[in-house]
Formats: structure tokens, sequence, C-alpha cells
């Protein structure tokens, strides 16, 4: 028998599945549109592209409360929109323009909107991770329940002050989650040329810091760990490290596919493009019984939103020259 409880549930699902998808499609379509401009050089920033990351920040990001602080690195336009959705900063910064949070300083690597907890990225690998550290003690003596989230590669590791940072949260038992998102990859080079050890997980773990890790394109699963992690992280007062594995799509830099590089083998994309984090969702939706045409409404009005905010950063100012010094610490 179908209860009230029961379509309440099932509903309640649905709506989160939307938000979901919408999500997720937003990311995606954003730098399917990168792709498309990125040959008209209007727009004047390498590009490391999140695509086949998109369920790991859409996750996080999901588990997080919209005052929760989140730091990432030179490849986040993912993050940037899971957290923000504000396709028109994004756009306006990718195009260097004024009207950027950044007013088109930063670039693609260099993004920043403190207004929605995204406090920013850096081109220096693994730089964010004792920033973010220092914003979790800030957090934890003014004792307002936020978490920072800080994401990294998998390549963040091997730098000094990834194991430092990871000491003083343990130590300092901060609210922080340390997310690796993990390709495999550092440029070309593969973990096995890189690391004197197996598992991070069993390195992690013997830090007074929590560790879970998953190899899933699935942003359900990773909205549940972030959540269990989360609980934990304010239950136990610990640091939580979460080692989160994706294919990287294309190539390090730049907005080509290279799946015939010499330094990644041929079938893996198969295995990862069959369940792509946006397909699989989208067929999620329909297993549901939202009818396509809802689906596609949905992407339409996507659609649209990504277009105009192309078309305002086209059409805004750059940054004047008497303008340039401003902001510069040094
Ligand atoms: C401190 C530092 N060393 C070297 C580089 C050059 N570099 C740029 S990206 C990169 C690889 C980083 O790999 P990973 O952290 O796994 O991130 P991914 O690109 O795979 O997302 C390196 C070595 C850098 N930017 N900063
Ligand atoms: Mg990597």
């Amino acid at each position: 028998m179908i209860t009230t409880e029961k379509i309440k549930k099932k509903n309640k699902i649905s709506k989160l599945n939307l938000q979901y998808y919408k999500k997720l499609y937003l990311i995606r379509r954003c730098e399917e549109k990168i792709i498309t401009h990125y040959s008209e050089d209007q727009m004047k920033t390498p590009m490391h592209m999140s695509m086949g990351a998109e369920a790991i920040a859409v996750g996080i990001c999901q588990a997080l409360e919209a005052n929760d602080q989140v730091f990432g690195t030179y490849r986040s336009h993912a993050l940037f929109l899971a957290k923000t959705e504000d396709t028109d900063d994004f756009f306006a910064e990718i195009y260097g323009k004024q009207t950027a949070s950044l007013k088109g300083r930063g670039g693609s690597m260099h993004l920043c909107s403190p207004d929605y907890g995204f406090m920013g990225t850096s081109a220096i690998v693994a730089s964010a991770i004792p920033v973010a550290v220092g914003a979790a003690f800030a957090n934890k003596q003014a004792n307002n329940d936020r978490i920072v989230a800080v994401f990294f590669g998998d390549g963040a590791v091997e730098e000094g002050v990834f194991w430092e940072s990871l000491n003083l949260a343990s130590l300092m038992k901060l609210p922080i989650l340390f997310v690796c998102e993990d390709n495999g990859l550092a440029v070309h080079t593969p973990k096995s040329q890189r690391r004197g050890y197996e598992s991070i997980i069993d390195v992690v773990s013997n830090f007074n810091c929590l560790a879970f890790e998953a190899k899933t394109t699935d942003v359900e699963v990773i909205h549940k760990l972030a959540s269990k992690a989360i609980d934990r992280v304010k239950t136990e007062m610990l640091p939580c490290f979460l080692r989160l594995r994706y294919f990287r799509y294309l190539e390090h830099v730049g907005v080509n596919q290279d799946f015939d590089a010499t330094y990644r083998s041929k079938d893996k994309p198969e295995q990862w493009l069959k369940v792509d984090p946006i397909g699989l969702q989208r067929r999620k939706l329909k297993d549901l019984g939202i009818e396509e045409e809802e689906i596609t409404d949905i992407e339409m009005d996507i659609n649209s939103k990504i277009d105009s905010s192309i078309a305002k950063a086209k059409e805004a100012d750059f940054s004047g020259i008497s303008e340039l010094y401003q902001g510069v610490l040094a």
C-alpha cells in the first residue's frame, strides 16, 4: 500500500535529485561553453577543466551550510559553481572583466567570492591548505559552528605544507575537511612514480584525523559520505580527510581530450564515461518518474542563464590601467 509517508519521502528524494542534477548540468554546460568559445581567444586565461569531477564538488557542497567556507585549486570551476551558482561572476572573471568579484584579474585559476563562502583558489599546488587551516582555527576560536572544506589534487599530498597543515589541524582538533580530488595524476606523472607508500588513507589515519575514501561518480553517494564526515567532525571534534577518485576527462591544461597520449591508457575513459556523473543523475531522474519534458525544460532554463552570462561578460569593460595597483599588498 502506498502511504502518505512514502509519497512524501519520494517527493523529498525527487526534489534533492533535481537539485543535484541542476548543479551538475550547470557545471558541465558552463565548461562545454568554454570549449566552444575558447578558440575565439577572448578568454585570456589558462584552463584547467573540472570535467569528470563534478559530482565531488556538488556532493560536498550539498552537505555544507551556505556560510561554511571552501578553498580550492586552479582546477575549481566545478567547486565555484557548486558553491555559488553565480554564472555572471564566473564568466566575467573568465573573460577578465571588471564586473567580476576579482575584477577580472584572477582568471580561471584564481576564483573568489567570499559572500558565498568561496574563499579563493590558487595556482600554487597545496598553497590553499595552510590558509584553510587558519580559517578553521579562526572558526573554532569564534565558536561559530562553521566547517571549512579545502579541495586539492593528489599531487598536493607530495608537498610538505600538506603534512604540516594536517599535523596542526589534527593537533588542534580543527573543524576542517581535507578533500583530495584524486585523478591519479600530477600533470602527466602517475602516483606510482611519486610516492614511497601505498595508501594515503593508511598514512593519514595515523594522525588524529578521520579518513574516508570513495571511488564513485554518484553525487548522492558523495553527499551522504560528506554529511557523515561533517557530523563526525562536529561530534568528535576532529578534522577529516576524504579521498575521492575521479577521471580527468581533458588534458591537464587546455580544453582538449588527450586519450591518445602515452601517459594514460585508452581503456580507462570508456569505463568512466559509462558512469559519467551527469548522465548517471539524468538516468536516476527518469527512474524516479520525472518526465523527459520536465528535465529538458530545466536544461533549457540553465542554457539561457549561461548564454546570458556569457553575453554580459563579453560586453563588459576591462578594469582600467589606473586600477592596476589596487588590492596589491606587496
Ligand atoms: C608548488 C608548485 N609546484 C609545482 C607546480 C606545477 N604544477 C602545476 S599543476 C601540477 C600538478 C598537480 O597535480 P594535482 O595536485 O594532482 O592536481 P590536478 O592537476 O591533478 O588536479 C604541478 C606539479 C605548481 N603549480 N606549484
Ligand atoms: Mg591529480
